[in-house]
């Protein structure tokens, strides 16, 4: 293996001799091959070390572990930006598929690629080191006690007084405006890094990476939205009216937009923990899954257990010793942590694990099996080069734990394991529904927004003195949301939402929310089921697990629509699967709407 040194050495060499017969003819197939090659062992390293360097920031946030992370964060970006750059020297070499398809990945690998100038990739790096940080660690007070992000939202979840929701809410909005003026010199700086590589911005750069043109990509994701708003509509507006009845006019109008507060959750971004507000008259759940948890002594890790027992009994190997050794699954008492929950596989092989706050309560019990499906994604791709080891696009890796968790939410499911005494009949089919609708369809809007305010921003058409009453109106014209009051002339309300100052790109979860009821709808037919789709549960199908582990196993060799075949037989996305499976709660609401006033 050629190291970085030597490559560099060579490089100044020819330089030096001025513009030999070698510079200027065309490089060869072989050259592209070898150059690729180089490249993957490269990025290998510089991976391993600055995934260490990131969990341990993570795991222990210090001046010092940022420091350290910054700095590994920096090599790498600078080593992958200027691959990023030389792949160009291949364009239009004849190369082989799998060649042209690595060089193709290297342009698209970093997020945030740094300006090609002395000290940019340090100063992007330390600004994303610190923006991460800076909403991990935030805290504000709260009846004259210092809260986090996760005090608040318990507070979010199952207080019902407007006053407390509103103070809490606005209370953890107190931690970001201190990020905006870092967020935009970040914006600036990777908008020029994306630049250097050809693309107009960096919104382009993320848009790029679903194998179709980026602006084709943004009218696909509108497409998609137009398949599902209707529906999310018909939510909203009888959401609107039982928190009317809860509430009353002077805190929630039955007209216009919802108060954001009122949800249940800190971004209004699934809804599920309003439940008991918005549950059917005449039909009650007989069971909260949140209540049978505690109530059969489950703690964190038995969650995680739990989680893994799903995956097993799809044929999935058993999680190695050393992802219970190595995990982080509870907040720790006596240091600062990044509590957003995330998985990691930090040598590319077996050494997964997960990093989350866990708390025994049906949203993390969802969110076990979200993250336990990315550390099952990267095993199984494992094998894969280095520019293959990745989702077949991002929305896949966000939906492959969601589509465990479809039909580990089922009662069906919940009565095998222990955890529920008695599977309820057809008649709870609407307040089941409800419940998944309430986290499944109301994200969707905010799933697409979070990134259509940051491709505004990256575009330029977004100014830093824009960012607050953009990404509001945003809120309202894709949610029908309000702020609780008018916000702050400083508000940052954006970088309250943790893949802001995080960078993570937001539209994969929009699309994974619609992957997964693709990926159930596949798995259903293939289990031989013939009831409705939502109570449908694939737990033990050993063979159905075999040939998702065939998809899964593909990482990103291929084009995403080609991947997505070999499981489902289909080649587009498609929200058609989302609207088979919560047909009956649709027309339930059509019907309870009627009288009402919908829309904002
Ligand atoms: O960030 C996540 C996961 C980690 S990839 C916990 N999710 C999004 C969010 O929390 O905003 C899962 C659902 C959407
Ligand atoms: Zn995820």
């Amino acid at each position: 293996m050629k190291s970085m040194l030597m490559a560099a050495a060579a490089a100044a060499v020819l330089v030096a001799a001025g513009p030999s017969a070698a510079q200027t003819a065309k490089p060869t197939a072989a050259e592209a091959k070898a150059f690729v090659e180089n490249a993957e062992a490269q990025i290998e390293k510089a991976n391993a070390f600055a995934a260490r360097a990131a969990w341990v920031r993570a795991n222990f946030i210090t001046e010092d572990t940022q420091w350290l992370e910054a700095k590994a964060s920096a090599e790498q970006n600078e080593l992958a930006t200027r691959f990023a750059m030389e792949a160009a020297r291949f364009d239009g070499v004849p190369v082989d598929a799998v060649t042209a398809r690595k060089l193709k990945l290297l342009k698209l690998y970093l997020v945030s690629p740094a300006p090609n100038r002395p000290g940019a990739a340090e100063e992007l790096a330390n600004l994303l080191t610190k923006l991460d940080s800076t909403y991990s660690t935030g805290k504000f007070e709260f009846k004259g006690k210092q809260i986090t992000l996760n005090d608040a939202e318990d507070v979010l979840r199952s207080s019902r007084d407007p006053a407390e929701l509103k103070a809490v809410w606005e209370g953890w909005r107190t931690v970001s405006p201190q990020m905006r003026a870092d967020y935009a010199t970040f914006a600036g700086l990777s908008n020029e890094g994306a630049k250097s590589l050809g693309f107009k911005d960096t919104g382009a750069l993320w848009r790029s990476n679903y194998d179709m043109d980026p602006d084709a990509f943004a009218a696909e994701t509108d497409r998609l939205w137009k398949q599902v708003e209707p529906f999310y509509r018909n939510l909203h507006c009888y959401v609107r009216a039982r928190l009317n009845d809860q509430y009353g006019d002077a805190v929630q109008p039955r007209t216009g937009p919802i108060r954001a507060d009122l949800l249940g959750n800190m971004w209004a971004q699934q809804w599920g923990n309003i439940y008991d507000i918005v549950q059917p008259k005449g039909v009650t759940s007989s069971y909260d899954l949140n209540k049978l948890l505690v109530e059969k002594g489950y703690d964190p890790v038995k969650m995680v257990k739990t989680g893994e027992n799903f995956y097993s009994s799809l044929g999935f190997a058993p999680l190695p010793e050393t992802f219970w050794n190595r995990s982080l699954i509870t907040r720790p008492r006596d240091r600062e942590v990044v509590c957003h929950a995330s998985a990691w596989n930090l040598d590319d092989k077996d050494d997964i694990r997960i990093k989350m706050c866990t708390k025994v309560n049906a949203e993390d019990f969802s969110t076990v099996h979200h993250e336990l499906g990315h550390n099952y994604y990267q095993r199984a791709y494992k094998d894969q080069p280095v520019l293959f080891r990745n989702g077949a696009n991002d929305g896949f890796h966000e939906a492959i734990g969601d589509f465990a968790a479809l039909s580990a939410s089922t009662p069906t499911y919940l009565n095998q394991i222990g955890l529920l005494e008695k599977v309820p009949g057809a008649d709870e089919d609407i307040p089941f529904l409800l419940k998944m609708a309430l986290d499944k369809i109301a994200f969707l809007p905010f799933g697409l927004l979070v990134d259509r305010w940051r491709w505004q921003v990256f575009s330029g058409e977004t100014t830093p003195e824009e960012y607050n009453a953009d990404w509001w109106k945003l809120r309202l014209q894709y949610q029908g949301l309000m702020p609780p009051a008018q916000r702050p002339a400083d508000a940052f309300d954006p970088g309250a939402k943790y893949h802001v100052p995080g960078n993570t790109p937001y539209t994969r979860y929009f699309l994974a929310h619609i992957y997964q009821f693709q990926f159930h709808r596949a798995a259903c037919q293939q289990a031989g089921w013939k009831g409705p789709l939502h109570r449908c549960s694939v737990y033990g199908q050993k063979e159905m697990g075999e040939r998702f582990n065939r998809m899964m196993e593909l990482g990103q060799s291929q084009p995403w629509p080609q991947t997505l075949k070999v499981f489902t037989g289909e080649t587009r996305t498609d929200a058609s699967a989302v609207a088979d499976y919560f047909k009956p709660l649709n027309t339930w609401l059509v019907q309870q709407n009627k009288g009402e006033n919908c829309g904002w």
